[in-house]
């Protein structure tokens, strides 16, 4: 076996240093950033000849990365993105192995321990979680948030890493905390390219940093492209240092510091980042480090090559000012090393790293090519002389480098063709098949959640309350208590949103919390719904439970990349090495206008697989819920109504103790001719027309699934078709949308088509936007008379003389 040993980065202080080592640290810089080159180059090779399928790699970035390294220290944080390698080498969050591992998409977490083979490479990742679930040792490591490849997506979570270590810093109750913190002295690093500084995202979070004073470094790696769009394209005066001057901080107000330095002059670079770390540190001020004059050797990816767009002056200005072979030249003009001492170093290094590759792709074809043989092996056994059979087993033998898809898709097509086959040899086949099937739904499908020991679905249920003197109040009142009851056992829960602090939320569902808690805990944020919920993936990714509200559910949608492209799919991403158990509270359905009265769940559905989708039709409900989630480590986005708040409903005892599991659909009403599901605001329409109803014999069934994500996981809605035989879906989401949704669940997961001696229907809003007032909501959403006459309908198909047609 190679040692797989990246040597990391050293601090470099010079007045402690003897000339030898500091010749040592900086030869070993070089080294590591040599390395890495051999790491692009050869990257990029193994794509050429068909290994990998796609690479994106750091070269032309290395020097800086070393630099910004040394400055790294256990318990800081990474947000950045796929230029980064030479960053990850050099201070361990990846070694070389792991990184071809990635690039050849191996599944095993030893082998790929960021993401387990699921992502492209260059996305890196450190695990913060062990298998349970259990938070490890942050302090104690290099940390790095899960990279994704959205340009900019990794800003927003930037903010919430770097605003954790305000609140380890400023909040004495947190300091028990020790795996997570001391005494908020974590800096988090951010990197972005120059052209993604164009995003709106990017500008939020700059933004947001400012006013929060946080300890948050970004670094832009600025090579002037955008893969082929240049710089006057992308940024006003092309240069975002330049543009970004009035957040400079002075005399007079909080601000950044600001640094700008060449990406090819280590010694600049290294005097850069210790100056710009050191203010960050101490005194949580978020710095910028504009790295210019940055190339890339290799153009963007290996998707194309950057020779159609760069002239050939720019292309011979790269190759001069490549920022390892100015390292070199400074070594040499500085007299650290001989050019014969760097030649020998630079074969030995090279040598290191195409052995450590094959290294990689050996482990990575060895499991596969076992499972091969097994086939090829357990297929000739059933053939039994039968061509077809042979053929398949004679092509997988002849493909030397099979990926794991060609050895089942052997063994099915060999089932399929002896289906009338009975034998023991046929059923051993399948008995391997089945097995395999297990292990790769565990490689390739498992851990769309943590599934560890603090699972939602391990919470003790504990049923609501109540005694003769249990009061009524308005659902306000009921939610308020809830949240100071939990405030009041956990410091890790904070809250922040739009109007949450000072006032308590638009509702006041945090009124005097603040004044109770302190504005550390209970905090007004600007309008800004991507980095509101970045701060919360930021803060639970270091340990605290974030509650990060969205005013309205309307303006999810500009949450919605961070929640669906970092929230959702962190869990799945990671192989479940990183968990960030935030909680997205938000109001909507119907109210007044085209907005302030969107229930678009399809989207939600669609976009949030990854996260717990609650819907409470009453605040008791989502109280429960909040219990729930509180005790847990999963996220969630729990919706609630947003006419809701000011109807009456009975205060439980135990307000912040008892529990609504999650996936868990009640019945709210029994009935036997008809049932229908529905859930949120739309439920209490149900009710009234189940009311009228009663009035023509007519009595339904009403199915209230709490949760969509889980779906009724007892299969209520299936058992209660299996009496009535008629199913009605309602909800307010366009027609399509949710109701869908909770279509396909009963009638196909459920398998409440069975059941079925009527068409199942729908009753959905109308496919625009509700028009503002009272009219506008009744002639789009679904009304009490829309459900009576729908259900009315429903029965006269099923017994027209005894309900005669309505219209
Ligand atoms: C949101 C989004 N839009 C577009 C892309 C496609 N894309 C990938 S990299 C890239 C260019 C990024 O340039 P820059 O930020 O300067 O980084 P560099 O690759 O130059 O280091 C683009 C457009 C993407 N990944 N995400
Ligand atoms: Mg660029």
């Amino acid at each position: 076996m190679m040692p797989d040993i990246t040597p990391t980065t050293n601090p470099i202080d010079a007045s402690e240093l003897s000339f030898e080592d500091f010749k040592t640290i900086v030869v070993n810089d070089y080294k590591i950033a040599f390395e890495s080159r051999q790491a692009s180059l050869l990257g990029r090779k193994e794509v050429l000849t068909g290994k990998a399928k796609f690479g994106i790699f750091g070269d032309g970035k290395e020097i800086p990365q070393i630099a910004m390294a040394k400055a790294f220290k256990n318990g800081d944080w990474r947000a950045g993105y796929y230029r980064d390698q030479t960053f990850a080498f050099a201070t361990g969050i990846c070694t070389i192995k792991e990184f071809f591992a990635q690039l050849y998409a191996n599944p095993s977490v030893e082998a790929e321990p960021a993401s387990a083979g699921r992502q492209m490479n260059c996305h890196f990742a450190s695990r913060s979680i062990d298998e349970d679930g259990n938070w490890k040792d942050q302090t104690a490591m290099k940390n790095s948030s899960s990279d994704i490849a959205p340009t900019g997506g990794q800003m927003a979570r930037l903010v919430g890493l770097a605003y954790a270590s305000k609140l380890f810093r400023q909040n004495p109750e947190l300091e028990y905390l020790k795996n997570f913190s001391v005494e908020g002295n974590e800096v988090a690093f951010g990197t972005i390219g120059n052209a993604s500084t164009s995003e709106g995202i990017f500008f939020e979070a700059i933004n947001a940093a400012g006013v929060l004073q946080i300890p948050m470094a970004i670094s832009v790696w600025d090579d002037g492209y955008g893969i082929s769009v240049p710089a006057k394209f992308q940024t006003t005066k092309e240069d975002i240092s330049e543009i970004l001057k009035g957040f400079q901080r002075d005399e007079n107000a909080d601000g950044y510091e600001i640094f700008k330095v060449r990406g090819w002059d280590y010694p600049a670079l290294c005097e850069t980042y210790q100056k710009a770390i050191d203010v960050c540190r101490t005194e949580h001020v978020p710095v910028m480090i504009h790295v210019t004059e940055v190339t890339q050797p290799q153009g963007h990816s290996t998707s194309g090559s950057h020779e159609r767009y760069k002239d050939k002056a720019r292309l011979d200005w790269e190759k001069e000012y490549d920022c390892i072979l100015q390292m070199r030249k400074w070594m040499i003009e500085s007299a650290i090393i001989s050019d014969e001492e760097l030649l020998e170093m630079e074969n030995t290094a090279k040598k290191m790293v195409r052995d450590t590759q094959k290294e990689a792709w050996n482990e990575f074809l060895a499991s596969i090519k076992t499972e091969k043989d097994q086939v090829i092996e357990l297929i000739n056994n059933v053939a039994n002389g039968n061509p077809a059979m042979t053929r398949i087993t004679a092509q997988l033998a002849s493909t030397p480098d099979a990926m794991r898809k060609e050895v089942i898709s052997s063994a099915r097509k060999a089932l399929r063709l002896t289906v009338h086959q009975l034998s023991s040899e046929r059923t051993a086949l399948l008995q391997w098949y089945n097995e395999q099937h297990e292990l790769n739904a565990e490689r390739y499908n498992s851990k769309l959640f943590t599934d560890g020991k603090e699972s939602p679905f391990l919470v003790n249920a504990v049923d609501a309350e109540y005694n003769e003197s249990s009061k009524m109040v308005d659902g306000r009142e009921l939610l308020n208590a809830c949240f100071d009851a939990n405030f009041g056992r956990d410091p890790r829960l904070v809250a922040f949103g739009e109007d949450l602090g000072a006032i308590g939320d638009v509702n006041q569902g945090f009124a005097g919390l603040q004044a109770k808690y302190g504005d550390l805990r209970i905090t007004d944020t600007g309008i800004r719904e991507m980095t509101i919920v970045g701060q919360g993936i930021g803060l639970a990714l270091r340990g605290l439970k974030p509650i990060a509200e969205i005013q309205y559910l309307d303006y999810l949608l500009f949450a919605l990349n961070v929640l669906s492209d970092d929230l959702a799919s962190l869990s799945y991403r990671t192989k479940a090495g990183q968990k960030a158990p935030v909680i997205i509270r938000t109001r909507g359905h119907r109210l007044e206008g085209v907005w302030h009265s969107g229930s678009p769940m399809g989207m939600i559905l669609g976009s949030l697989r990854g996260l717990h989708i609650c819907v409470p039709r009453n605040m008791t409900q989502a109280a429960g819920m909040y219990n729930t989630l509180f005790r847990s480590d999963e996220p969630a986005l729990v919706i609630e109504c947003l006419n809701g708040y000011r109807l009456k409903e009975k205060l439980p005892e135990n307000v912040g103790e008892y529990t609504v599991p999650l996936g868990k659909a009640e019945v709210v009403k029994e009935g036997t001719d008809l049932t229908i599901v529905s859930y949120g605001s739309t439920l209490r329409v149900v009710e009234e027309a189940a009311e009228e109803l009663a009035q023509f014999g007519i009595s339904v069934e009403i199915i209230d699934p709490q949760t969509l994500l889980p779906f009724d996981t007892d299969k209520l809605c299936a058992q209660s078709l299996t009496k009535t035989n008629k199913l009605l879906v309602v909800d307010e989401d366009v027609p399509g949308g949710g109701s869908a949704f909770i279509l396909q669940q009963v009638l196909e997961e459920q398998k409440g088509y069975y059941s079925l001696d009527a068409q199942p229907k729908t009753i959905s809003a109308k496919a625009h936007r509700p028009p503002y007032g009272s009219d506008g909501d009744y002639f789009t959403k679904p009304s009490v008379d829309d459900i009576v006459e729908t259900v009315y309908q429903m029965m006269h198909e099923h017994n027209a003389v005894k309900f005669p047609a309505i219209f």
